[in-house]
């Protein structure tokens, strides 16, 4: 392993790394990331100097078999696959790696600091990047992580219409409305890492912020990283309630429409 770090000297790319590497702790830490579970992908390029764009890329280029063009000269961390969380949280250098896009955006190759070939999900959280920055977006960041209480709830075929199980987490407490403003899109259950799972993800990201995958997590999207685990949590939290109160034999009233009604104004949400 090469002892200097493309980090050393660049403090402010040192600073995104370490709020990663945050919040691949607190997925361990709140039981969403088992064994290899769950994925991270930050749109790194804001951060990158000419010293860093001359760098030699340490492997082969890979070919990704998408063409993505809006992510020329587009630079990324990525968690590594077969990567635990856990230990990228300790060290996310060694279970992750910063990779840049190839100038024909064909696929990648990777850049700093180790040989770690990035999450099989790779494809897909480029592609959601990709229409990020198609569309203008300031989002940065993909998350991919196995909350228990929400994938719990997608086990239920009546929390999968449009719209239910958003209308339920809003109302378990005020803050997940004001906090998480668009709700839940769902996918329904598809193979993990296929084409058909990342098109109906890019199809819900257009109207929401996280998206439940059934009976699998969620993929939640933000400006950074910190962003996009809040929103998750927030709906966990939700979801953690309900069931709660379903385990004390009852089911819980949630608010009133009319007490929502008054958050959406108080809070000037959209409705
Ligand atoms: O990468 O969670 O669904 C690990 C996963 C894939
Ligand atoms: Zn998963």
């Amino acid at each position: 392993m090469d002892n200097k770090s493309v980090l050393e000297g660049r403090p402010a790319l040192e600073r995104q790394i370490a709020v990663i590497a945050e919040v691949a702790g607190y997925l361990w830490q709140k039981g969403w990331a088992e064994r290899n579970g769950g994925n991270i992908t930050v749109n790194i390029t804001e951060y990158v100097d000419d010293g860093m764009r001359a760098l030699p890329a340490i492997c082969p280029p890979v070919r990704t078999g998408v063409v993505l063009p809006h992510l020329k000269g587009c630079w990324f961390f990525c968690k590594g696959t077969g990567k635990r969380m856990r230990d990228l949280a300790r060290y996310p250098m060694e279970n992750g790696s910063i990779i840049r896009i190839l100038d024909d955006c064909s696929g990648y190759e990777i850049v700093a600091d180790n040989p770690v070939m990035p999450t099989s999900e790779l494809p897909s959280h480029l592609s959601v990047h990709n229409d990020f920055v198609r569309r203008g977006l300031p989002y940065r960041a993909s998350l991919h992580t196995h909350p228990i209480e929400l994938v719990a709830m997608s086990h239920a075929e009546k929390f999968l219409r449009k719209d239910v199980l958003t209308n339920i987490l809003w109302s378990m407490i005020p803050e997940t409305r004001a906090f998480c403003p668009k709700g839940l899109g769902i996918v329904e259950y598809r193979l993990p890492g296929s084409l058909a799972l990342a098109e109906g993800t890019i199809r819900e990201l257009e109207d929401y912020d996280v998206v439940m995958w059934e009976k699998h997590g969620v993929f939640a999207v933000g400006p950074d990283i910190m962003e996009a685990f809040d929103q998750v949590d927030v709906l966990n939290k939700s979801a953690r309630i309900y069931i709660d109160a379903k385990c004390m034999g009852y089911e819980p009233d949630g608010m009133s429409q009319e007490q929502m009604h008054e958050m959406a104004v108080a809070f000037n949400l959209p409705e």
